[in-house]
């Protein structure tokens, strides 16, 4: 019915006059026009203007089944029927609750054997932070609780979510929580200089040591970290970084978070990032690809040695949501991780991301703008820069993401820039032929920035 009220010119003006959009620079969108997406099958969008888009970032990196599974609409129209909701605060559960707690108990690290529901990556974070500091107090420490971040670490927009986060603009516009610090993260890329990958991967992690060190550990609740940083750019740590962050965080007595929000459910081509990088944790954060974005759920999952305090000395923990352990939301992340299980998807996105690097690497290598091209599982980036021999940023920093990023839109393709690093997630059922795709689309549109930037340079 919504369909049938208006044309996409209609929507768009409604849209301007009506929705105030999430992260969004709103008089450049309302001079813009927005988007409307009306429809979506497998990896591709449709527009109300008849565009078929490739979602090379499986919507905001959660699409992990690709778009209109049917399994996923089917398990959600049961449950409602069913039981569309019901709490539990009132020493209440319902089943799906009980069997997606289970069923990720045994798909987590080991000991990672309770589940907290909420409806975001932000909520989750948000229980996550606040448990850290809870166990703490529990234990007769109520100084631990400073959280130590990382410089382009993301962890949601609720106020505790951006102050641990490292997100340049965002933490200074809403980060200011007290008790919250950043150490450098692990971008070789970036900050790596001379050093190797792996020498960097160790001074990376001793900013974390030298940190602890000069706060005091018996002031710091905990370290939060994504597997590899998503948002802030696909910032995949080298090898070292991890270990030596696991031995730092259990020899400090300093808990460790980690934030699979993006990583979660096969993104890496493992279930989770720490099955990937070999992460110890005492919490994960997860959310998108855990419903696959159809319908809003995150959990935060905590270890035995976390959870036995909490449970078993803590009293009343004050803390939940309306919608937290919701039986719809559950129901859908179950037929969810069915999909996943039954179509192989982690070895998929292990097969699949090799492909696409090669391809990848085949197409630009040889390109003049790209400095770099990594990634892990189906999750990447594409460095572009102003001088390759020596890893150069451009001057304005983001501008020429920003010119890449609008031809690929042009040209059929969602990609993310952050700042000029092209990253891109596609849905974990990507084919062959739409990874060609893919990569066809990304480099006509990187040579048609090359040919703005040349343009430029001339003047
Ligand atoms: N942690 C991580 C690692 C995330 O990537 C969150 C927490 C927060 O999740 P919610 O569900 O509250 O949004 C995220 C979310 C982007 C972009 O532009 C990334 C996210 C959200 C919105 C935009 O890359 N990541």
């Amino acid at each position: 019915m919504l369909d049938e009220i208006g044309s996409a010119v209609d929507w768009q003006g409604l849209d301007a006059a009506h929705h105030f959009h999430p992260f969004t620079d709103h008089k450049a969108l309302h001079a813009a026009k927005v988007r409307v997406i009306t429809s979506a099958e497998g990896v591709y969008l449709h527009d109300a203007e008849g565009h078929k888009i490739l979602d090379g970032m499986a919507g905001l990196w959660c699409v992990a089944v690709g778009y209109s599974r049917p399994e996923l609409v089917n398990a959600a129209a049961a449950q409602m029927t069913k039981l569309p909701y019901y709490n539990m605060f009132f020493k209440t559960t319902t089943t799906p609750t009980v069997a997606l707690a289970q069923r990720l108990a045994r798909i987590a690290p080991a000991g990672l054997n309770h589940a907290f529901f909420a409806s975001s990556g932000s909520e989750a974070v948000d229980s996550a932070l606040r448990m850290a500091r809870v166990y703490w107090q529990t234990l007769g420490k109520p100084g631990k609780k400073i959280i130590i971040g990382r410089e382009y670490g993301y962890h949601g927009s609720t106020t505790l979510g951006a102050s641990a986060g490292g997100m340049v603009d965002m933490h200074r516009q809403a980060g200011d929580m007290p008790n919250f610090v950043q150490v450098m993260p692990p971008y070789w890329y970036g900050y790596g200089g001379q050093m190797s990958p792996a020498e960097f991967g160790l001074y990376a992690a001793k900013q974390v040591e030298d940190k602890i060190k000069e706060l005091g550990a018996n002031n710091i609740a905990a370290f939060i970290g994504e597997p590899l940083q998503g948002a802030g750019g696909v910032i995949i740590p080298p090898e070292t970084y991890w270990p030596e962050i696991n031995r730092i965080c259990k020899e400090h007595d300093i808990l460790l978070i980690a934030d699979e929000v993006i990583c979660g459910f096969g993104r890496t081509g493992k279930m989770f990032g720490c099955d990937t990088f070999g992460i110890k944790p005492d919490m994960m954060t997860t959310a998108k690809a855990i419903s696959s974005g159809y319908i809003p759920l995150s959990a935060v999952l905590l270890h035995d040695r976390v959870a036995d305090v909490l449970i078993n000395e803590t009293g009343e923990f004050y803390h939940g949501f309306t919608y937290s352990g919701h039986p719809v939301a559950c129901a859908v992340g179950l037929a969810n991780l069915d999909i996943i299980e039954r179509e192989n998807l982690l070895q998929r996105a292990e097969d699949m991301g090799i492909l696409i690097r090669e391809k990848l690497h085949t197409a630009l290598d040889a390109h003049p703008m790209v400095g770099e091209i990594r990634g892990v599982g189906l999750i990447g980036a594409i460095e572009l820069t102003a001088d390759k021999r020596v890893r150069k940023f451009f001057e304005k920093r983001g501008r020429v993401g920003m010119i890449c990023r609008d031809f690929c839109i042009a040209n059929g393709l969602i990609m993310r820039a952050v700042r000029d690093t092209m990253v891109y997630s596609p849905p974990l059922i990507i084919s062959e032929p739409e990874i060609d795709l893919l990569v066809e689309r990304l480099t006509k549109s990187i040579d048609q920035t090359y040919e703005v930037v040349k343009s430029e340079v001339a003047l």
